[in-house]
Protein backbone atom coordinates (compact mmCIF):
# COMPACT_ATOMS: atom_id res chain seq x y z
CA UNK A 1 0.00 0.00 0.00
CA UNK A 2 1.27 3.28 -0.61
CA UNK A 3 1.44 6.37 1.96
CA UNK A 4 -0.40 9.73 2.69
CA UNK A 5 1.43 12.11 3.99
CA UNK A 6 0.48 14.88 6.73
CA UNK A 7 2.46 18.06 7.43
CA UNK A 8 1.41 20.17 10.35
CA UNK A 9 2.70 22.53 12.74
CA UNK A 10 3.56 22.09 16.18
CA UNK A 11 0.64 23.86 18.29
CA UNK A 12 -2.65 22.71 18.99
CA UNK A 13 -4.11 23.50 16.39
CA UNK A 14 -1.18 21.84 14.49
CA UNK A 15 -1.88 18.72 15.98
CA UNK A 16 -5.82 19.45 15.28
CA UNK A 17 -4.62 18.90 11.87
CA UNK A 18 -2.76 15.59 12.55
CA UNK A 19 -6.21 14.38 13.86
CA UNK A 20 -8.15 15.33 11.11
CA UNK A 21 -5.72 14.04 8.55
CA UNK A 22 -5.56 10.75 10.27
CA UNK A 23 -9.39 10.15 10.93
CA UNK A 24 -9.53 10.96 6.89
CA UNK A 25 -6.46 8.65 5.70
CA UNK A 26 -7.71 5.77 8.12
CA UNK A 27 -11.36 5.88 6.94
CA UNK A 28 -9.79 4.97 3.08
CA UNK A 29 -7.72 2.17 4.94
CA UNK A 30 -4.55 3.59 5.43
CA UNK A 31 -3.20 2.34 8.55
CA UNK A 32 -1.44 4.38 10.68
CA UNK A 33 1.90 2.93 9.54
CA UNK A 34 0.83 4.02 5.97
CA UNK A 35 0.43 7.50 6.73
CA UNK A 36 3.62 9.72 7.27
CA UNK A 37 3.55 11.84 9.81
CA UNK A 38 5.13 15.41 9.57
CA UNK A 39 5.78 17.41 12.50
CA UNK A 40 7.06 20.99 11.21
CA UNK A 41 9.02 21.56 14.38
CA UNK A 42 11.61 24.25 13.88
CA UNK A 43 13.97 23.19 16.54
CA UNK A 44 14.03 19.65 16.03
CA UNK A 45 15.24 19.54 12.36
CA UNK A 46 18.95 21.43 12.68
CA UNK A 47 19.66 20.47 9.47
CA UNK A 48 17.12 23.33 7.81
CA UNK A 49 18.03 26.26 6.37
CA UNK A 50 15.35 28.03 8.80
CA UNK A 51 14.05 30.95 6.80
CA UNK A 52 12.92 27.43 4.18
CA UNK A 53 11.93 25.41 7.31
CA UNK A 54 8.52 23.43 5.34
CA UNK A 55 10.20 23.44 2.23
CA UNK A 56 13.13 21.86 3.81
CA UNK A 57 10.74 19.25 5.11
CA UNK A 58 8.90 18.84 1.73
CA UNK A 59 12.58 18.21 0.31
CA UNK A 60 13.55 15.27 3.07
CA UNK A 61 10.45 13.66 3.33
CA UNK A 62 8.71 14.10 0.14
CA UNK A 63 11.41 14.32 -2.99
CA UNK A 64 12.39 11.30 -4.18
CA UNK A 65 9.68 9.20 -2.56
CA UNK A 66 6.71 10.32 -5.03
CA UNK A 67 5.83 7.41 -6.22
CA UNK A 68 5.20 5.89 -3.03
CA UNK A 69 3.18 8.84 -1.82
CA UNK A 70 -0.99 9.18 -2.82
CA UNK A 71 -2.06 12.21 -0.97
CA UNK A 72 -0.27 15.20 0.47
CA UNK A 73 -1.85 17.30 3.27
CA UNK A 74 -0.81 20.34 4.60
CA UNK A 75 -2.41 22.43 7.36
CA UNK A 76 -1.97 25.52 9.47
CA UNK A 77 1.07 25.48 7.45
CA UNK A 78 2.37 26.78 3.85
CA UNK A 79 5.59 26.40 1.50
CA UNK A 80 7.25 29.51 1.94
CA UNK A 81 9.10 29.52 -1.68
CA UNK A 82 7.35 29.83 -5.15
CA UNK A 83 9.58 26.94 -5.95
CA UNK A 84 8.04 24.51 -3.55
CA UNK A 85 4.63 25.70 -4.23
CA UNK A 86 5.20 24.65 -7.96
CA UNK A 87 6.46 21.91 -7.07
CA UNK A 88 3.59 20.90 -5.32
CA UNK A 89 1.11 22.14 -8.10
CA UNK A 90 2.83 19.46 -10.32
CA UNK A 91 2.66 16.81 -7.98
CA UNK A 92 -1.35 17.83 -7.96
CA UNK A 93 -1.85 16.82 -11.44
CA UNK A 94 -1.13 13.18 -10.47
CA UNK A 95 -2.21 12.70 -7.08
CA UNK A 96 -4.37 14.57 -4.40
CA UNK A 97 -2.46 17.35 -2.45
CA UNK A 98 -4.25 20.11 -0.30
CA UNK A 99 -3.34 22.57 2.17
CA UNK A 100 -5.67 24.44 4.64
CA UNK A 101 -4.24 27.38 6.23
CA UNK A 102 -5.53 30.49 8.27
CA UNK A 103 -2.17 32.45 8.14
CA UNK A 104 -2.23 36.00 6.29
CA UNK A 105 1.39 35.74 5.02
CA UNK A 106 0.03 32.56 2.81
CA UNK A 107 -2.65 34.02 1.53
CA UNK A 108 -0.36 34.35 -2.16
CA UNK A 109 -1.52 30.52 -2.50
CA UNK A 110 -4.62 30.94 -3.37
CA UNK A 111 -3.62 30.95 -6.50
CA UNK A 112 -3.45 27.48 -6.44
CA UNK A 113 -6.38 25.22 -6.96
CA UNK A 114 -5.58 22.83 -4.23
CA UNK A 115 -4.74 25.77 -1.75
CA UNK A 116 -7.13 27.55 0.15
CA UNK A 117 -6.29 29.72 2.90
CA UNK A 118 -8.64 31.91 4.70
CA UNK A 119 -8.77 33.77 7.79
CA UNK A 120 -12.09 34.24 8.37
CA UNK A 121 -15.19 32.06 6.83
CA UNK A 122 -17.98 33.74 5.32
CA UNK A 123 -20.04 35.07 8.49
CA UNK A 124 -16.46 36.85 9.13
CA UNK A 125 -15.30 34.46 12.20
CA UNK A 126 -11.72 34.17 12.67
CA UNK A 127 -10.86 30.29 11.62
CA UNK A 128 -8.26 27.83 12.24
CA UNK A 129 -5.86 25.32 10.53
CA UNK A 130 -7.48 22.59 12.04
CA UNK A 131 -11.17 24.09 11.43
CA UNK A 132 -10.52 24.28 7.46
CA UNK A 133 -8.49 20.87 7.04
CA UNK A 134 -11.49 19.11 9.41
CA UNK A 135 -14.30 20.74 7.00
CA UNK A 136 -12.42 19.64 4.22
CA UNK A 137 -11.42 15.97 5.23
CA UNK A 138 -14.54 14.60 7.06
CA UNK A 139 -18.22 14.68 6.69
CA UNK A 140 -20.75 17.08 8.36
CA UNK A 141 -22.03 13.93 9.58
CA UNK A 142 -19.13 11.95 10.69
CA UNK A 143 -18.21 14.64 13.65
CA UNK A 144 -21.31 15.46 14.31
CA UNK A 145 -21.36 11.55 15.14
CA UNK A 146 -18.28 12.10 17.20
CA UNK A 147 -19.02 14.79 19.85
CA UNK A 148 -15.27 14.51 21.25
CA UNK A 149 -13.97 14.72 18.14
CA UNK A 150 -16.77 17.44 17.56
CA UNK A 151 -16.06 19.21 20.61
CA UNK A 152 -12.21 18.94 20.22
CA UNK A 153 -12.50 20.72 16.94
CA UNK A 154 -14.63 23.56 18.47
CA UNK A 155 -12.22 24.51 21.30
CA UNK A 156 -9.21 23.92 19.32
CA UNK A 157 -10.61 26.60 16.83
CA UNK A 158 -11.86 29.05 19.38
CA UNK A 159 -8.55 28.89 20.83
CA UNK A 160 -6.43 29.52 17.80
CA UNK A 161 -8.52 32.02 16.45
CA UNK A 162 -8.43 33.67 19.80
CA UNK A 163 -11.83 34.11 20.71
CA UNK A 164 -11.26 32.71 23.97
CA UNK A 165 -9.09 35.88 25.06
CA UNK A 166 -12.19 37.88 25.27
CA UNK A 167 -12.85 36.81 28.57
CA UNK A 168 -15.65 34.44 27.62
CA UNK A 169 -15.90 31.83 30.78
CA UNK A 170 -17.28 29.60 28.64
CA UNK A 171 -14.21 29.05 26.55
CA UNK A 172 -11.96 28.62 29.97
CA UNK A 173 -12.06 24.87 28.31
CA UNK A 174 -10.12 26.25 25.17
CA UNK A 175 -7.29 27.66 27.12
CA UNK A 176 -7.02 24.63 29.36
CA UNK A 177 -6.95 21.85 26.21
CA UNK A 178 -4.31 24.15 24.92
CA UNK A 179 -2.32 24.50 28.81
CA UNK A 180 -2.24 20.70 28.43
CA UNK A 181 -1.04 20.50 25.45
CA UNK A 182 1.78 22.14 26.03
CA UNK A 183 2.54 19.95 29.02
CA UNK A 184 1.95 16.32 27.24
CA UNK A 185 2.94 17.08 23.62
CA UNK A 186 2.00 15.31 20.59
CA UNK A 187 2.53 12.49 22.31
CA UNK A 188 0.68 12.58 25.60
CA UNK A 189 -2.16 13.55 23.52
CA UNK A 190 -1.73 10.67 20.95
CA UNK A 191 -2.14 8.23 24.05
CA UNK A 192 -4.60 9.92 26.46
CA UNK A 193 -7.09 12.01 23.97
CA UNK A 194 -7.24 11.18 20.59
CA UNK A 195 -8.53 7.57 21.44
CA UNK A 196 -11.35 9.20 22.89
CA UNK A 197 -12.06 11.23 19.91
CA UNK A 198 -13.15 8.16 18.36
CA UNK A 199 -15.69 7.39 20.67
CA UNK A 200 -19.18 7.91 19.37
CA UNK A 201 -20.48 8.31 23.28
CA UNK A 202 -19.42 11.61 25.09
CA UNK A 203 -16.83 11.21 27.46
CA UNK A 204 -15.13 14.09 29.39
CA UNK A 205 -11.78 14.78 27.52
CA UNK A 206 -9.87 15.36 31.09
CA UNK A 207 -9.15 12.58 33.59
CA UNK A 208 -8.39 13.62 37.25
CA UNK A 209 -4.60 13.92 37.14
CA UNK A 210 -5.14 16.57 33.91
CA UNK A 211 -8.16 18.57 36.37
CA UNK A 212 -5.48 18.55 38.59
CA UNK A 213 -2.75 19.78 36.58
CA UNK A 214 -5.00 22.61 35.12
CA UNK A 215 -5.88 23.74 38.81
CA UNK A 216 -2.48 24.49 39.73
CA UNK A 217 -1.66 25.87 36.14
CA UNK A 218 -4.76 28.20 36.05
CA UNK A 219 -3.69 29.85 39.44
CA UNK A 220 -0.58 30.23 38.10
CA UNK A 221 -1.19 31.70 34.99
CA UNK A 222 -3.74 33.99 36.88
CA UNK A 223 -0.89 35.21 39.03
CA UNK A 224 1.26 35.58 35.77
CA UNK A 225 -1.58 37.84 34.20
CA UNK A 226 -1.52 39.99 37.10
CA UNK A 227 2.66 40.29 37.70
CA UNK A 228 2.73 41.34 34.11
CA UNK A 229 -0.17 43.72 34.80
CA UNK A 230 1.54 45.63 37.84
CA UNK A 231 5.11 45.72 36.47
CA UNK A 232 3.23 47.78 34.46
CA UNK A 233 2.83 50.57 36.64
CA UNK A 234 6.60 50.80 37.70
CA UNK A 235 7.87 54.48 37.39
CA UNK A 236 8.42 57.67 39.53
CA UNK A 237 6.48 58.16 42.44
CA UNK A 238 6.62 61.13 45.15
CA UNK A 239 6.53 60.07 48.75
CA UNK A 240 5.21 62.93 51.09
CA UNK A 241 6.87 63.58 54.31
CA UNK A 242 5.02 66.32 55.57
CA UNK A 243 6.02 69.11 53.20
CA UNK A 244 8.46 67.83 51.58
CA UNK A 245 7.72 65.38 48.64
CA UNK A 246 10.90 63.00 47.52
CA UNK A 247 10.84 61.34 44.17
CA UNK A 248 11.55 57.81 44.10
CA UNK A 249 11.82 54.82 41.78
CA UNK A 250 9.96 52.17 42.43
CA UNK A 251 10.11 48.55 40.60
CA UNK A 252 6.69 46.74 41.36
CA UNK A 253 6.25 43.44 40.67
CA UNK A 254 3.65 40.56 41.78
CA UNK A 255 4.53 37.07 42.32
CA UNK A 256 3.68 33.84 44.43
CA UNK A 257 5.48 33.63 47.17
CA UNK A 258 5.64 37.10 48.52
CA UNK A 259 8.18 37.65 51.04
CA UNK A 260 10.39 34.32 50.10
CA UNK A 261 10.97 36.23 46.53
CA UNK A 262 11.17 39.50 47.34
CA UNK A 263 13.75 38.84 49.30
CA UNK A 264 15.87 36.92 46.71
CA UNK A 265 14.85 39.54 44.78
CA UNK A 266 16.43 42.09 47.08
CA UNK A 267 20.11 40.04 45.79
CA UNK A 268 19.40 40.67 41.56
CA UNK A 269 17.86 44.43 42.37
CA UNK A 270 20.89 45.39 44.66
CA UNK A 271 23.17 44.06 41.72
CA UNK A 272 21.57 44.86 38.77
CA UNK A 273 18.55 47.48 39.60
CA UNK A 274 20.31 50.44 41.03
CA UNK A 275 18.18 53.10 39.31
CA UNK A 276 15.46 51.92 41.37
CA UNK A 277 15.25 53.12 44.82
CA UNK A 278 12.67 49.73 46.23
CA UNK A 279 10.76 46.95 45.13
CA UNK A 280 6.98 46.42 45.69
CA UNK A 281 6.25 43.39 45.43
CA UNK A 282 2.21 41.82 45.57
CA UNK A 283 1.34 38.58 46.42
CA UNK A 284 -2.41 37.92 44.74
CA UNK A 285 -3.14 36.73 48.51
CA UNK A 286 -3.18 40.68 49.13
CA UNK A 287 0.20 40.68 50.95
CA UNK A 288 2.58 43.35 50.58
CA UNK A 289 6.63 43.05 50.96
CA UNK A 290 8.73 45.94 50.12
CA UNK A 291 12.41 45.74 50.13
CA UNK A 292 15.38 48.50 48.75
CA UNK A 293 18.86 48.32 48.53
CA UNK A 294 21.65 49.73 51.32
CA UNK A 295 21.51 53.28 51.96
CA UNK A 296 17.63 53.79 50.92
CA UNK A 297 16.41 57.53 50.14
CA UNK A 298 13.39 56.59 52.44
CA UNK A 299 12.99 53.88 54.89
CA UNK A 300 10.64 51.61 53.32
CA UNK A 301 9.06 50.94 56.41
CA UNK A 302 8.11 54.26 56.55
CA UNK A 303 6.91 54.05 53.15
CA UNK A 304 4.71 51.05 54.44
CA UNK A 305 3.01 53.16 56.90
CA UNK A 306 1.20 54.91 54.25
CA UNK A 307 0.26 51.88 52.20
CA UNK A 308 -2.15 49.15 52.53
CA UNK A 309 -4.28 48.81 55.15
CA UNK A 310 -1.72 50.39 57.64
CA UNK A 311 -1.10 47.45 59.66
CA UNK A 312 2.29 46.68 58.16
CA UNK A 313 6.04 47.47 59.12
CA UNK A 314 9.15 46.35 59.17
CA UNK A 315 12.92 47.21 59.00
CA UNK A 316 14.93 50.01 56.95
CA UNK A 317 14.83 48.10 54.17
CA UNK A 318 12.29 44.95 54.48
CA UNK A 319 9.12 45.61 55.24
CA UNK A 320 5.93 43.66 54.77
CA UNK A 321 2.31 44.31 55.06
CA UNK A 322 -1.01 43.80 54.00
CA UNK A 323 -3.60 45.73 51.03
CA UNK A 324 -6.67 46.89 52.54
CA UNK A 325 -9.71 44.00 52.01
CA UNK A 326 -11.60 43.75 48.62
CA UNK A 327 -10.03 42.53 45.20
CA UNK A 328 -6.59 42.98 44.77
CA UNK A 329 -7.39 45.77 41.97
CA UNK A 330 -9.07 47.94 44.41
CA UNK A 331 -6.51 47.16 46.93
CA UNK A 332 -4.07 48.33 44.00
CA UNK A 333 -5.83 51.62 43.51
CA UNK A 334 -5.80 52.62 47.34
CA UNK A 335 -2.59 52.03 46.71
CA UNK A 336 -1.47 54.23 43.94
CA UNK A 337 -4.27 57.03 43.91
CA UNK A 338 -5.82 57.41 47.28
CA UNK A 339 -2.56 57.64 49.70
CA UNK A 340 0.76 59.30 49.45
CA UNK A 341 2.33 57.96 47.06
CA UNK A 342 1.39 59.06 43.43
CA UNK A 343 3.03 58.53 40.15
CA UNK A 344 4.40 61.56 38.29
CA UNK A 345 3.36 61.88 35.09
MN1 LIG B 1 -3.21 27.95 13.56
Amino acid sequence: MNKIAIIYHTDLDGYGVKVAGRIYANQKGYEDKDIIFIKADYYKNANSKKKLFIDDLIDDHIKGHESEIDEIILGDISVKSEEKAEYLNELSKTKKVILRDHHDTAIWMNKYEWAKVRETDDEGIARSGTYWTAKELLSDEYIEKHPNLKKFIYLTDKFDAWTWAKSNPKLDEAVDLALLFSAMNEEGFDADIYPKLLLEEEVELFDEKMKFYLKIKNSDLKRQMWAAYFSLKSGVYTYKDGDKEIPLKVAVVSTENGSIIAEKLRELFVKFNKQFDFILNFGLNGGLALRCGDNPKVPVNKILMQMGDGSGGGHICSAGGKLPEGSIEKGIEAIFENLHINQLK
